[in-house]
């Protein structure tokens, strides 16, 4: 048994598990000052006042087997979740940068082949073992930062076995690294050079060669779409997603993010579970997505690294559309880790409230990979993904900003970070 205990303040954004927040329920967290949260196995027991908490542990604890953390002036929170990396991948592309800062576009860069293309070409070259390592060191970046579940894309390969490859590594590091990955299939995420002459050909391989291929070995839950002008056309992704439900592969899609092209409205069409970016989403869009319950996942680390203005985030939560965010961790165009930093630019830059930025990062991006049942908030009965900062009340997270203010991370009951230190797993 674990006590962690008399903490300045528990946030447990509790009562969300059967549909995530939306409009001003996003800004309502369920703080208790003084609080105390018990874990059993990796089970969540007990989430209180830190009284009601102690008297917990003298009623249900043996003698001797209660493992004691002074949480004296921190902040207790539900283990942050990012759903939405691109984070299987070899090499990195730092030498976009500079092309970038002359001027040419991100869709510049990927029409002359680079961009996506120069990482799948690294990635295609990589050993399952490379790959495996390379990614190890970003989850361990990830978990440092307190994000304790994230979702991983294929998209990297662009042909069947190396598709495939991806997905393997994501699945063998769910099993080795104490942080969960979620998978989704993303072979629709750029036109292979030797499709160039041809995308509609290589979309019929995705649909039916490798949605089938992913699904029979269960490599995945999600499929994914990059739609985007130059990339997949509307009807492209949305004949993917629909080969993708057939084969059990719940839709998500890349929508509007460079620009304004119904993504929105496609993902409220075919009932996405999300839709991510939608920087230039449009309002019909957005009160499609709010109708049928589409979450907007934010990636406003991405329009930083782009130098694009972000999504409108503020018209989506007054729409009604539920809201979470994430790092889009890839090699191209948001190459951070640090989720607390994305919080950062979520209020900063796209005017979220720091109790709006928490709900979008722990319940909301549980639902958005569809996990809301064991993990997004401290509630008896729950996974025992916690999180404990070096700060003394929620909103000092995005206040003090840019720097690493994790002290503890639990994860699944067992504490994998103390005093801003990895000690197992
Ligand atoms: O590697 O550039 N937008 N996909 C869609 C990306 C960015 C990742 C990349
Ligand atoms: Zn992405």
């Amino acid at each position: 048994m674990i006590y962690i205990r008399n903490a300045s303040q528990v946030v447990t954004v509790a009562g969300a598990s059967s549909a995530p927040k939306t409009g001003d329920d996003m800004g309502q967290l369920h703080v208790i000052e003084n609080g105390g949260v018990v874990t059993e196995g990796d089970t969540i027991v007990f989430v209180g006042s830190d009284e009601e908490a102690g008297q917990f542990v003298e009623t249900h604890a043996a003698s001797g087997e209660v493992t004691i953390i002074d949480a004296a002036g921190k902040l207790v929170t539900p283990g942050l979740i990012d759903p939405h990396t691109h984070i299987v991948f070899a090499g990195s592309r730092e030498h976009e940068l500079n092309m970038r800062l002359e001027g040419a576009t991100y869709m510049d860069i990927l029409n002359a082949g680079g961009g996506i293309l120069s990482s799948t070409e690294k990635t295609r070259e990589a050993s399952e073992e490379q790959l495996a390592a390379e990614t190890r060191k970003r989850l361990d970046r990830f978990l440092a930062y307190g994000v304790t579940t994230i979702e991983a894309k294929s998209g990297y390969g662009l042909r069947l076995e190396d598709e495939l490859k991806q997905l393997r590594v994501a699945k063998v590091l769910n099993e080795e690294h104490p942080i969960d990955l979620v998978s989704t299939f993303m072979g629709a995420h750029a036109v292979p050079l030797e499709y160039k002459k041809d995308p509609d050909a290589y979309v019929k391989i995705v649909r039916e060669q490798m949605i089938p291929a992913v699904a029979r070995e269960q490599l995945a839950e999600y499929c994914d779409v990059f739609c985007e002008e130059g990339v997949f056309t509307p009807e492209q992704s949305r004949a993917v997603l629909e080969t993708g439900l057939r084969w059990g592969l719940k839709p998500k899609i890349h929508a509007d993010e460079l620009v304004s092209y119904g993504g929105a409205e496609l993902a409220a069409e075919i009932g996405a579970v999300s839709a991510e970016h939608l920087l230039n989403a449009s309002a019909e869009g957005i009160r499609a997505m709010a109708r049928q319950g589409v979450i907007a996942v934010l990636l406003p680390g991405t329009a930083f690294f782009l130098m694009t203005k972000p999504a409108n985030a503020r018209a989506m939560i007054q729409a009604g559309v539920p809201v979470a965010l994430s790092t889009d961790r890839n090699p191209g165009s948001c190459p951070t880790e640090s989720l607390p930093f994305i919080m950062n630019l979520a209020c900063f830059s796209m005017r979220m409230t720091p109790a709006e930025v928490l709900t979008a990062c722990t319940i909301n991006a549980a639902h958005a990979i569809g996990r809301a049942d064991r993990i997004g908030s401290l509630e008896a009965g729950k996974q025992a993904d916690i999180v404990m900062f070096d700060a003394p009340n929620y909103m000092y997270l995005q206040y003090h900003y840019a720097v690493n203010l994790v002290d503890a991370v639990i994860k699944k009951g067992k504490p994998v970070i103390l005093d801003g230190k990895r000690v197992q797993g």
